[in-house]
């Protein structure tokens, strides 16, 4: 028998035992084709003293400064006003620690500024200013996230009339007009209680939105899970909005006895399902990684059919699991002990 043979049926057999030798660990996987955020991360999981927590924050940091797709990260996706924010989080599965900053301004560095929020206060989630003055107060920069690329997006959006929008049941129509706007009385058919699958300002959302935010899970060789998240959110967004990336269970959840899972896509609809904790738990009751993310979005899309949403999962054994809908094709990246690079696979969506 070879030595391979040989490391195969221990690494099986030790899995199988949980001492936590599993031939796929350690493991990235990452949201969308980010290989260089991937590789990152995962050289700093290979790394001696070095945490899942630590390779999260590396690779999501390694998005941020590479604008990943112009989702991640500073100078795009501009709100209202004309401003780039940010949301991330981190979460840390072994003690069930968590951090996140929602539309975070004037600071680059969302995923250090999460860790932070998680190391260094007993909150979970800051927001706005005061999540800037925090950041500021521990030491981090205050930098200007505008870019000639995000001035230029809020210029044309004027321009256009800011089309598209987020605003319903106002006045001015905002789908022809800019605001300020003023709340109309709800026409006697009101969307009001009823099904958002037949409200068709529910639409307006999926069309427009900008996807590719980086959600990220690792488990380590001794199955550590750690997860996150970072995103600039979606272009034109009414300012004060903070999506699904921020929010624990539904931007990323972590559990070291079971695994991770991450999201993208259309957060206003998803964050409604808290995917990620939805997926790990299905994981808890048995459901393989790739049937526990199916299921996970065939619930959100019987309320939202064709909604942008992926999700990505891996168990402590190592294996993985994807599932999306409303983008017909879904690519994301992996690096696991049995790959030699960075790797990216592509999945078909349902819907
Ligand atoms: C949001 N979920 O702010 C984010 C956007 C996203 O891939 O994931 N883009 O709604």
């Amino acid at each position: 028998m070879s030595n391979f043979n040989i490391y195969f049926l221990f690494a099986l057999f030790c899995c199988f035992l949980d001492l936590g030798l599993c031939l796929s660990l350690p493991v990235v996987i990452t949201t969308w084709p980010f290989v260089n955020a991937t590789s990152v991360a995962w050289s700093t999981i290979t790394s001696p003293n070095t945490t899942s927590i630590d390779a999260v924050e590396a690779g999501c940091s390694q998005c941020e400064i590479e604008q990943c797709n112009f989702a991640v990260g500073w100078g795009s996706n501009p709100d209202e006003k004309g401003e780039t924010t940010l949301d991330a989080m981190i979460m840390d599965g072994k003690t069930r620690n968590v951090g996140g900053v929602g539309a975070l301004r004037r600071v680059t560095t969302a995923i250090s500024v999460a860790r932070a929020v998680m190391e260094r206060t007993t909150h979970t989630l800051l927001v706005g200013d005061q999540a800037t003055d925090f950041a500021l107060q521990i030491g981090f920069t205050e930098a200007d996230l505008h870019s000639n690329r995000s001035i230029q997006m809020y210029t044309d959006w004027k321009q256009n009339n800011c089309q598209p929008n987020f605003w319903k049941n106002v006045k001015p129509d905002p789908t022809k007009s800019c605001g300020p706007y003023k709340p109309t009385p709800f026409p006697p058919e009101s969307t009001r209680g009823q099904s958002p699958a037949v409200n068709k300002n529910m639409q307006i959302g999926f069309k427009y939105f900008n996807h590719d935010t980086i959600g990220m899970v690792v488990i380590d060789d001794k199955r550590n899970v750690a997860t996150g998240t970072t995103t600039n959110g979606l272009n034109h967004k009414i300012p004060g909005r903070v999506g699904d990336t921020p929010i624990m269970g539904a931007g990323s959840y972590a559990d070291n006895d079971i695994g991770g899972a991450a999201c993208t896509g259309n957060g206003d609809f998803m964050m409604r399902f808290l995917p990620s904790f939805h997926v790990v738990s299905m994981m808890k009751s048995g459901l393989s990684p790739g049937n526990a993310t199916l299921t996970a979005i065939q619930e959100i899309n019987r309320f939202y059919p064709g909604c942008r949403a992926a999700i990505i999962a891996v168990n402590t054994q190592g294996q993985h699991g994807v599932a999306c809908s409303g983008m017909g094709t879904f690519h994301y990246t992996i690096h696991g002990a049995e790959y030699d690079q960075t790797t990216v696979k592509e999945i078909q969506c349902i819907n």
